[in-house]
């Protein structure tokens, strides 16, 4: 599909409007170097960060984690003096494709973004490619064709569904009704949490998966997913997937209100570890969390210097994850940066 300049101009204006476009910070002044006579001058110069013009599209704020994701990306940009724009697709795949049209019209060097689902991207990633403009995956990827990206960024969401799954086996002694607070429909995280969490349950007859629904990773919607599964299966579960924590937060709280005390009659595995859940496991609501890590921002931003040298890089780049449990939470919620 061709889109005309001017169409891209009307998007754009209409974008940052609507979504809060921010350009940070403008690139310093080049600093002036004497001239030397013995070195030729190199046809191509290497890129530096205060060179990189950097277009991230990001999927929303829809959680603790994805804020914390949001404040790492902005705040390397502005340490390294990298041109940042930066858009906010409120949860919109849409707005993402949107997005990524602007950062061609605007010939950005790279192209970061996290996708909101996995399928559904038409012909845009192609776009891009045409352009000559690489694209990195932070954090989500979608399923797109390998030479559509170059490489991605981000959590092995499989092995956490697998390690809540073997937290989840130990707490209840491999006995137990769970229900299942799934995230965003189609989103990477919730596929392979959903995918690893069964992978490693399979073998266990006693662990019963009574029932699983979106809270599409909100608090608010774990909440009210909650309180509907207490309403159809009362004191029979026994325990609580979330794929978040934020969801696992509103679970506690359906749970209280339903007169249960969360963690002790009905045991619950989250992930994410953000600073929340491990005031949750200090106070015995939560029963463990299995990290996340949205401090994505220095990883992804030499990444992109390195592709907009040419350099090459890995296909996948996996960030450093671990378990958390109440016996040191309190120690550890003081080190805590999300
Ligand atoms: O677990 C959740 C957020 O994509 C890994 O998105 C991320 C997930 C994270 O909303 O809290």
């Amino acid at each position: 599909m061709k889109i005309s300049k001017t169409l891209i101009s009307a998007g754009l204006v209409l974008l940052l409007i609507t979504q809060g476009c921010a350009r940070l910070p403008s690139k310093p002044p080049a600093t002036v170097l004497p001239t030397l006579t013995t070195v030729p001058p190199s046809p191509k110069p290497r890129k530096t960060y205060q060179d990189l013009v950097v277009g991230f599209s990001q999927i929303g704020a829809e959680s603790e984690w994805r804020t914390a994701d949001t404040i790492s990306i902005k705040q390397e940009a502005a340490r390294l003096g990298v041109d940042l724009i930066f858009m906010d697709a409120q949860q919109e795949q849409d707005n993402q494709i949107l997005a990524i049209r602007t950062f061609i019209a605007e010939k950005v060097d790279v192209i970061g973004i996290s996708a909101v689902v996995e399928t559904g991207w038409g012909d845009v990633f192609q776009e891009a490619k045409a352009a000559g403009i690489p694209i990195i995956f932070v954090d989500r990827p979608a399923d797109v064709a390998p030479d559509e990206y170059v490489t991605y960024l981000g959590s092995d969401f499989l092995e956490e569904g697998r390690n809540a799954a073997r937290v989840m086996l130990g707490l209840t002694g491999a006995q137990a009704n769970i229900v299942e607070l799934v995230g965003t429909i189609d989103s990477a995280p919730a596929v392979d949490r959903s995918r690893g969490f069964r992978e490693i349950l399979q073998g266990f007859p006693g662990m019963k998966i009574i029932d699983s629904e979106s809270g599409d990773f909100t608090r608010a919607r774990g909440l009210e997913v909650m309180r509907s599964f207490l309403q159809k299966h009362g004191k029979s579960i026994t325990a609580v997937f979330a794929q978040n924590d934020d969801m696992g937060l509103g679970a506690i709280q359906a749970i209280q209100e339903y007169g249960l005390k969360p963690g002790v009659d009905i045991k619950i595995v989250s992930v994410d570890a953000e600073k929340e859940a491990f005031e949750a496991m200090i106070a015995g609501t939560l029963n463990a969390t299995v990290e996340c890590n949205p401090l994505l921002g220095p990883q992804f931003f030499e990444l992109a210097l390195k592709v907009a040298n040419g350099e090459a890089v890995p296909k996948r780049v996996p960030s450093i994850e671990s378990i958390f449990f109440p016996y040191n939470a309190a120690t550890i919620l003081l080190t805590r940066k999300y």
